[in-house]
């Protein structure tokens, strides 16, 4: 198949989850395209059968803001129509689902136009439980969901979600976010010694969170669990990204008097081995349709202590894999911390089990999927 795939650039989930889609789909043989304002963070070697192409935006004074989904649509005609693509995939509803929309539309107006060119909607998260409820954008995104030929969710509380929130008539099938789980395996190394002695001089446990530090993450939780979580077990607080809430955790473990056991990393592409040398996962979110970073953990055996959030307990298994608690319990969710930290029986159960439920969404069987849903949409 040809392929283009429409998608944020930048370091979030979404934009991951496109690119490593591509990349695997390249690799299966199909020719894959990715449309987007600047490079895929994750495409920064050559790859065949992958090819970028750049929405160039035009500015004019009258404009005050810039007219993205216009440039999108327009440079979509062109990919499509120059490299014959079969199927247009855009991730994060907003505007890229709208943006498609037209470019089929323009494409199928055309009066030599013999082909037939379909749009696959992949929602991934706030572009349903928040953004698109925003009236400016509601009926916008109702309506390029409905008029999209194959529509996807990460996870059934976003299937769920989207039939509530916006009254959707067409079929949503559930694809969840997945993982290469060679890439993310525990390993050890001398270098990965050296790191953990870095971090954790004393042998502490390391307790990690990766974010990008918006408010919906509640990174300040994270902070406040650890607090509770040294009382009991001597340990060291690992903080991978970067983010606007970053200046005020960093302010709160200074407040709180644990800047000295908590380590702000920064944005790091190392992050398997980063998990490698990690005990334990939080991640207390407000808001996650399925927890990518949770999966990535729990690939590298790190049992995970979540909030009961949207699809989280759909990946995160109470008991089994880590534990859940309400949004905002940090008591709860510092005494689960404790409780995994402590048991070393229990810890090594449930850090197996945390890997064995991460092999469920391996990439060679989600990609699959994809390819199966690919073809159905083709076909209708
Ligand atoms: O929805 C967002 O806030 C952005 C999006 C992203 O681009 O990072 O994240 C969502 O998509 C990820 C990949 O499917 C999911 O793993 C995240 O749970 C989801 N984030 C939220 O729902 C907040």
């Amino acid at each position: 198949m040809k392929i283009a795939i429409v998608c944020y650039p930048t370091y979030g989930g979404s934009g991951v989850v496109a690119t490593e889609l591509g990349k695997f789909l390249a690799l299966r043989g199909h020719e894959v395209h990715f449309v987007s304002y600047a490079i895929p963070s994750r495409l920064s070697v050559f790859i065949d059968n992958v090819f970028y192409h750049e929405v160039e935006m035009y500015n004019y004074p009258l404009f005050e803001f810039p007219l993205y989904s216009i440039a999108l649509a327009s440079k979509l005609v062109e990919v499509v129509k120059f490299n014959e693509i079969d199927l247009i995939h855009a991730h994060y509803a907003i505007p890229h689902a709208t943006s498609a929309y037209l470019s089929r539309e323009i494409i199928k107006s055309e009066l030599d136009c013999k082909k037939n060119i379909k749009v696959v909607t992949t929602l991934h998260g706030t572009d349903i439980t928040l953004v698109g409820l925003e009236p400016s954008f509601l009926n916008t995104m109702k309506f390029s969901i409905e008029q999209s030929d194959g529509v996807t969710a990460v996870s059934n509380f976003l299937k769920d979600k989207t039939k509530s929130s916006y009254n959707i008539r067409n079929e949503i099938e559930v694809i969840p976010n997945f993982i290469d789980t060679n890439k993310y395996s525990r390993s050890e190394s001398e270098e990965l010694n050296n790191v953990k002695k870095h971090i954790a001089p004393s042998e502490e446990k390391i307790v990690t969170h990766t974010s990008n530090f918006r408010p919906l993450k509640r990174v300040q939780d994270v902070i406040k669990i650890f607090k509770e979580i040294k009382k009991k077990v001597p340990s060291k607080l690992m903080l991978i990204g970067d983010g606007p809430e970053r200046s005020d955790c960093e302010r709160l473990t200074r407040e709180l008097g644990i800047s000295d056991d908590v380590k702000f990393m920064g944005k790091q592409d190392s992050i398997p081995d980063l998990l490698s040398i990690s005990d334990l996962f939080l991640i207390p979110s407000q808001s996650e349709s399925f927890g990518l970073s949770a999966l990535e953990a729990m690939s590298c055996s790190v049992p995970v202590i979540s909030s009961s959030i949207g699809g989280l307990p759909e990946l995160n298994l109470h008991g089994n894999t880590g534990y859940i608690a309400e949004i905002g319990d940090i008591d709860r969710m510092a005494k689960y911390s404790i409780e995994i930290l402590s048991d070393e029986k229990k810890y090594n159960i449930f850090s197996r089990n945390a890997r064995k439920r991460a092999t469920q969404f391996d990439s060679d069987k989600i990609i699959m999927q994809y390819e199966n849903f690919y073809g159905k949409v083709l076909c209708d």
